[in-house]
């Protein structure tokens, strides 16, 4: 799949439509190529979701069509944690299908922090 295939945005998907603005949703950083805003069902203080403006269903994909916008996503995670003061550490975690409870098929990277996490995840 090549960046000019894929189409950037989806009329039915939840997280398009929170970046266009159209639902509304506590928004804390932008890039030209991502949105971050805050999880409606916070798992710890700070529960952020970074997602690419342009939909894909899984980060994987978003690796294969645009490696840049992968790494736009990366690196606004971590400007997020540096945002919400998360010095002590922070979890990134990207859910991929249905075994790893992904939910939403637009990708997004969860930006948890401000508590002790604990290993191994359930
Ligand atoms: P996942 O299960 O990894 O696909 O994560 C999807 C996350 O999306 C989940 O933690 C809850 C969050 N979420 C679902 N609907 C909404 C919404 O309408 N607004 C916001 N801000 N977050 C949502």
């Amino acid at each position: 799949m090549s960046a000019e295939s894929t189409p950037t945005s989806q009329a039915d998907c939840l997280f398009c439509r929170i970046v266009a603005g159209e639902i509304p949703a506590t928004i804390v950083h932008e890039t030209p190529n991502t949105t971050a805003f805050r999880d409606i069902d916070p798992q710890a203080p700070t529960h952020v979701l970074v997602v690419p403006k342009r939909h894909v269903p899984t980060l994987a994909e978003l690796a294969d069509v645009s490696p840049e916008e992968l790494a736009e996503v990366v690196r606004a995670a971590g400007e997020v944690a540096r945002m919400e003061g998360l010095e002590r550490g922070y979890r990134a975690v990207y859910n991929t299908g249905p075994d790893a409870q992904q939910s939403v098929f637009h990708a997004h990277v969860h930006v948890v922090g401000g508590r002790p996490m604990t290993w191994p995840p359930g």
